[in-house]
């Protein structure tokens, strides 16, 4: 097959104006444990988009992906109220859900397939249905809406609908999913990771298993993947607090960095991959370590020279285990990592998302990206504008009480219809004027 020049195009997610900590999500161990904590919308956004002047600046194609309105006025309206006021009134429970910033972990917007691996040559989409927490359940709809906006070259992209929203279905979207290849635009070999069958209890023994095996399959069939291959999570990873397979393994290219401990069973699944794997044994990092220095949830990327950098959080510098593996890795020849870059993402930490959760890989052509709409592939000038954007908007400090606020509400309307036309995405919020 020809080797077409294609870049890795990272699509960050942009922090919502909504950025907080509400303890939504079983099993996301940092979610739970800083349930209640005060949170600074402004600093989260700030991180974000200093990691995609980072990456940018290393010589990456680096894309941004909006935030969605919140409240989602269909969200609202389906259940039954007009505002947020009542939404406090009657069911003060709901106002978090309705309020999370939780788009902007991208890695869970879709499930997205390269051109040079589908059947019609176009890049294909799906939306994830994240029914799985009742408050990432909200996004597919916006995310729908937003992918099909900027995607929009029906003769380039095809964005699918999300999967029906129930537990057989249940999809997680790109943070399951990985793709092994020599080079981003030869055809790679799909890998869909999945946590239960479609017939499985959510919960066998400790945390939800968010991910279907047949939710992949349907994914795989309608994006017409030329070469698939189903892998199972381990359950002591998901018990552990790896919620989504990419807080234990990551890819880039034909190499698979990963915990002795991410699979069901590991030597069988790395024998089917056939990739380089760096697999890092439970004695020197244990799987608690992992989880929560999120080393594994680091940025696996190309540069321009050809070698391979991680793009990690700042929490692997602070635990021994993680620190020690790096430094030695990067001495190791044999180890593909050849730098590490450290990023501060502590907002978003904090609620369980890291670099990897932050972005969502769309492997582009130059024609492809030629075909995208809207000002998204992010230069100095672009990120310069969004960071006054924020000191503009966003508020420093937010806790639960402000959220279900109207003066807020109001306030964040007006930002996002900034934000349109910053991005020159005429109709992307409809319900803002
Ligand atoms: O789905 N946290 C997200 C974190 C997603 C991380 N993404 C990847 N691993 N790719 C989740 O659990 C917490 C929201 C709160 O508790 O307020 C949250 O939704």
């Amino acid at each position: 097959m020809t080797n077409r020049a294609a870049d890795e195009v990272n699509f960050d997610g942009l922090v919502g104006p909504t950025h907080n900590y509400a303890g939504l999500s079983l099993g996301n161990r940092a979610s739970t444990a800083n349930a209640g904590a005060r949170s600074s919308p402004r600093r989260a956004a700030l991180q974000g988009i200093a990691k995609m002047r980072r990456l940018h600046h290393l010589g990456l194609v680096q894309g941004v992906l909006p935030p969605p309105l919140r409240p989602d006025p269909q969200a609202l309206e389906s259940l039954g109220f007009s505002t947020m006021a009542q939404v406090s009134q009657t069911a003060p429970a709901l106002v978090p859900v309705l309020m999370s910033a939780s788009s902007m972990w991208a890695a869970n917007a879709a499930t997205v397939s390269p051109s040079a691996d589908t059947a019609d040559g176009r890049v294909h989409f799906t939306p994830a249905n994240l029914v799985s927490t009742t408050h990432r359940a909200l996004e597919p709809t916006a995310t729908g809406h937003m992918l099909r906006t900027i995607f929009a070259d029906r003769s380039t992209f095809a964005v699918h609908p999300p999967l029906p929203s129930t537990a057989a279905f249940a999809d997680e979207g790109a943070a399951n999913h990985g793709r092994i290849t020599r080079a981003h635009g030869d055809p790679g070999t799909q890998v869909f990771v999945y946590g239960r069958d479609a017939d499985e209890p959510v919960v066998k023994s400790r945390f939800p298993r968010r991910q279907t095996r047949l939710a992949g399959e349907l994914i795989a069939a309608s994006h017409g993947t030329r070469q698939t291959i189903f892998v199972r999570q381990s359950s002591e990873a998901i018990d552990a607090g790896a919620f989504h397979n990419d807080v234990v393994s990551v890819f880039n290219q034909d190499v698979l960095f990963a915990h002795q401990r991410a699979f069901e069973s590991p030597q069988q699944t790395y024998d089917t991959l056939g990739a380089r794997v760096v697999e890092v044994p439970d004695w020197r990092v244990p799987l608690a370590d992992a989880i929560s220095s999120y080393l594994f949830n680091s940025q696996l990327v190309t540069l321009p020279d050809g070698s391979m950098t991680l793009v990690a959080p700042g929490e692997v510098e602070q635990i021994d285990t993680t620190r020690i593996y790096l430094e030695e890795a990067v001495a190791d020849p044999a180890n593909p990592i050849d730098a590490v870059e450290i990023m501060d993402l502590r907002e978003s930490m904090r609620n369980g998302g890291g670099p990897a959760c932050l972005r969502l890989r769309v492997v582009l052509t130059p024609e492809e990206r030629q075909a995208v709409t809207g000002r998204v592939i992010v230069d100095d000038a672009l990120l310069d504008e969004l960071e006054a954007w924020v000191e503009r908007h966003y508020r420093d400090e937010l806790d639960g009480t402000d959220l279900g606020d109207d003066g807020f509400i109001e306030e964040i309307r007006g930002s996002l219809g900034e934000l349109e036309e910053m991005l020159e995405l005429p109709g992307l919020y409809p319900s803002i004027d």
